[in-house]
């Protein structure tokens, strides 16, 4: 990394630099180039696999050039950088957005024409990045093509699963899970084998005074794992500015491989060492809004966070800074409580191999960490046994003893007669076993804490954050409220629809700044404008409908009303209120006349998403929604005015064409349940309209676009918990309607009546913790109104306009723009043209 070319010959270097292509016939040259040369391919055997491949590889190169020169430029300015770090970053596919931030698609496309393949079919070749579950790891991506975008130096960490999140087959209307494995052919990672670092795990702590009386911990013994970096280049939109996502691949530490077993003859034990190794960075964890103290678990923490944390100080390092200026230099971002350990391994570097003071190293700590929550699930709020802790990492947690008695102490002596308050904010929960609670943790060495709505962020500081309120002011708690990328969700997703509000803004310019989207609205009324509006939905109708007709073989009429729920299968996210609600049409329609079914307006209800493999009623509710729609979809008596639709394997690249095909979303989670959403603002920024509960982003989302546009029902977060108390110790009646739909599944309409007992009992017997039955007469009202308004379409395109017009508060712009001033305090450092 040090050995720079010697001045005299860095002239014949400069010659020969690397060059990209900046012309049609450039692009086409180093794609035959890589096909012929790196593929080992020809033009008697080159299939649209390897013309993708071609032209990935000479995307590829022109990012890492562009890559190159960024790190440079960013080296050069030496200005505080920001560090994302997640466990989760769920890309999706590169290509096209590589091709559309250089601004090369056009080209590409002709190009690749002239070879002999439609880029559509090229780009379809790509398999999804999938390393992440759901919204909070397409969170995570979306932020690094905001940072790359607006040219801050900005660095994501993660780990470079083997396998990313399963692949959901429907058998028989059961979910099974097929392994990702998705590395066979990546060309958008850089492996780096010179970029390692060793981390150890198990051992020992010995303790001693030194000569001058200082106590020093040596961490001792254990094993060693090595950390092998692999970098993806993040292509800003608009910019050159290419920055790095470094994921981190587990492998034996050199030494590791024990040659002397091997000689012995021992191969397999010896290899068995090695494999050991390599699970650390095997497998994306598949559950979304769920931990599981898993030992596994924590060891891909420390890993990840060790190695990442390795890299940052080596980079502060060779600035020969004082450590006073680290958090000058760099802000840390924790992606949840994931990488909490990483407030721990500072420390740790700093007082055991920096050798600082304590209380100069836990400023320093503090001051470099901003922590995002991202849910008040109890379930997903994860703790640690403190014995597992103890074998695994035994340095860190005499660290975080350190850590919570100092913490304890402060807030003995500030509220000196609240002695319960202690054992609430412990970071050590006094169970059996006693627990180790990462969220307060990462609240303790934060500067900030942020959540990611603004009722999110209100009812964390309410709630299970409360006494942190009070022992540190309001003041480090604050509200991001999330956005996405208008590069991907519309731009990509949307190409028709963005061409249009770009014919009428007089360019591009709103995918940068999305408040301009305001000006569109000056087009309500144009009549030609509203129709090209409508054409551009029905076409995106049209091209879902025959996904729909591959995967299911089911046709759906893409006149029909577009009713999509696609996300991750949750009870607190309520497909199961969906379905119910579709059993109650259903049931509705076979109950109508001829005359009156003709006044309905045809419906297809979409559903998507994967379930964990451990959540059984998550399971149970996908296999409902496929036996209704094998019920529904043969009906002669609906035809058309009812189809229910799975869609395998609801993934990134599925959304990009799901989003722009909807009329209406689903976002119907129990209020104060869902943290924020961000698919809610996918739909309404593609023209479709949502119903959904006053919950996460939902409210914010109504304010921006007017209440009149936007579908609202149900109780409210704050009648949550009473409801709920009330129907344990409360006389109650569940919803008439809802009762008959329970008739219908208990008579065997829709199969093995028991097959679903277990999802009607959570309602009827234990207490409906997610007021299924308190909401349902307001939702199917709710729908009515849907039905009502869809009949009128004029109307319903002026909603649909009007909301993409009022939806630039929610691009992850605005929000990377708020991390940067309110928590990580950076600047941009913009390319010199
Ligand atoms: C999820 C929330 C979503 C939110 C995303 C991104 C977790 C733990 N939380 O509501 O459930 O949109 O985070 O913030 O996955």
């Amino acid at each position: 990394v040090e050995a720079a070319i010697p001045e005299p010959q860095r002239e014949a270097w400069k010659k020969f630099t690397a060059q990209e292509f900046s012309t049609k016939e450039e692009f086409q040259a180093e794609a035959v180039r890589h096909i012929e040369t790196t593929l080992a391919r020809s033009l008697f055997n080159c299939d649209e696999l390897a013309a993708y491949s071609g032209t990935a590889l000479a995307f590829r190169d022109r990012l890492v050039i562009e890559w190159n020169k960024t790190q440079q430029r960013h080296t050069f300015a030496d200005q505080k950088r920001v560090y994302y770090l997640s466990l989760e970053f769920l890309m999706g596919r590169a290509l096209d957005n590589a091709m559309l931030n250089v601004g090369f698609k056009n080209a590409a496309k002709d190009g690749l024409s002239e070879l002999g393949f439609r880029i559509e079919d090229i780009i379809k070749q790509e398999r999804d990045a999938a390393l992440g579950n759901g919204g909070l790891g397409r969170l995570a991506a979306c932020f690094l093509d905001s940072l790359a975008s607006m040219d801050f130096p900005a660095w994501g960490y993660g780990l470079r699963y083997k396998y990313g999140i399963f692949k959901q087959e429907i058998v028989d209307g059961y979910q099974v899970e097929v392994p990702d494995y998705w590395l066979d052919f990546n060309p958008w990672e850089f492996p780096r084998h010179d970029i390692t670092v060793e981390i150890q795990f198990y051992g020992h702590v010995r303790k001693y005074q030194d000569e001058t009386g200082k106590n020093v911990a040596v961490w001792e013994g254990g094993e060693i794992v090595e950390a092998v970096a692999y970098d993806v280049p993040i292509p800003g939109f608009k910019t050159k500015t290419t920055n790095n996502l470094r994921l981190w691949s587990s492998k034996a530490a050199s030494g590791e491989f024990d040659f002397q077993k091997f000689n012995r003859g021992e191969y397999e034990s010896s290899v068995a060492d090695q494999q050991r190794a390599e699970t650390i960075s095997a497998v994306l964890y598949p559950n979304d809004n769920l931990e599981r103290g898993k030992e596994l678990r924590l060891k891909q923490q420390y890993f990840w966070v060790a190695a990442s944390l390795f890299d940052i100080v080596r980079r502060f390092k060779k600035t020969k800074r004082a450590w006073a200026a680290f958090p000058d230099q760099v802000a840390i971002q924790l992606n949840d409580t994931h990488p909490t350990l990483a407030v721990v391994e500072l420390q740790r570097i700093l007082i055991d191999q920096e050798g600082l003071e304590w209380d100069e190293a836990w400023q320093i700590v503090v001051k470099t960490f901003g922590y995002t929550n991202h849910t008040v699930l109890p379930e997903a709020l994860e703790k640690w046994p403190v014995p597992l802790f103890q074998n695994l990492l035994p340095r860190h947690l005499q660290i975080i003893y350190d850590i919570n008695l100092y913490f304890l102490q402060s807030v003995e002596r500030r509220f000196p007669k609240e002695r319960e308050m202690l054992s609430r904010v412990s970071i050590i929960e006094e169970s059996q076993p006693k627990m180790v609670r990462m969220a307060f943790l990462a609240i303790i060495g934060s500067h900030k804490v942020n959540g990611v709505a603004e009722l999110h962020s209100d009812l964390i500081k309410t709630t299970i954050f409360k006494d942190f309120v009070k022992i540190y002011g309001p003041d480090k708690f604050t509200n991001v409220t999330n956005g996405i990328t208008p590069r991907r969700w519309l731009h990509q997703a949307n190409p028709r629809l963005c061409e249009l509000i770009a014919s009428k803004l007089g360019g591009y310019d709103f995918l940068k700044d999305l408040t301009l989207l305001g000006e569109i609205e000056r087009y309500v009324d144009d009549k030609a404008f509203k129709k090209e509006w409508q054409e551009i939905k029905y076409a995106n109708k049209v091209r879902l409908a025959r996904v729909i007709k591959e995967t299911t073989g089911v046709s759906v009429n893409p006149a029909a009303l577009f009713d999509i729920q696609v996300k991750r299968i949750h009870e607190y996210k309520r497909q199961q209120l969906n379905i119910f609600g579709v059993i109650h049409r259903y049931l509705a329609i076979k109950s109508m006349t001829a005359e009156e079914r003709k006044k309905l307006a045809p419906r297809v209800s979409i559903f998507g998403g994967k379930a964990a493999p451990g959540y059984w009623m998550a399971k149970t509710v996908i296999h409902l929604i496929n036996n209704v729609g094998a019920v529904v979809n043969n009906d002669k008596d609906v035809g058309d005015l009812l189809k229910v639709i799975f869609l395998e394997d609801y993934n990134v690249s599925k959304a990009e064409i799901i989003c722009p095909a909807s009329d209406l979303s689903e976002h119907i989670s129990t209020a104060g349940t869902e943290a924020s959403g961000t698919s809610n603002m996918k739909f309404v920024l593609n023209g479709g309209l949502i119903i959904g509960t006053c919950d996460g982003a939902n409210i914010e989302i109504t304010r921006e676009i007017g209440e009149s546009n936007i579908f609202l029902f149900g109780n409210l977060a704050e009648d949550v918990e009473e409801l709920r108390h009330h129907h344990l110790y409360g006389k109650y009646e569940l919803d008439p309607d809802l009762l008959k739909v329970f008739e219908a599944i208990k008579s065997g309409t829709f199969g093995d009546a028991n097959a679903f007992s277990g999802l009607v009992n959570a309602i009827v017997d234990h207490g409906d913790y997610y007021l299924v039955s308190d909401d349902f007469h307001s939702y199917i009202q709710t729908h009515d109104l849907v039905d009502e308004a869809y009949k009128n379409q004029d109307e319903w395109l002026t909603k649909s306009i009007q909301s993409v017009a009022r939806m630039g508060f929610f691009t992850s712009d605005r929000c990377i723009q708020e991390y940067a001033d309110l928590i990580w305090n950076v600047e941009p450092v913009p390319p010199k043209e």
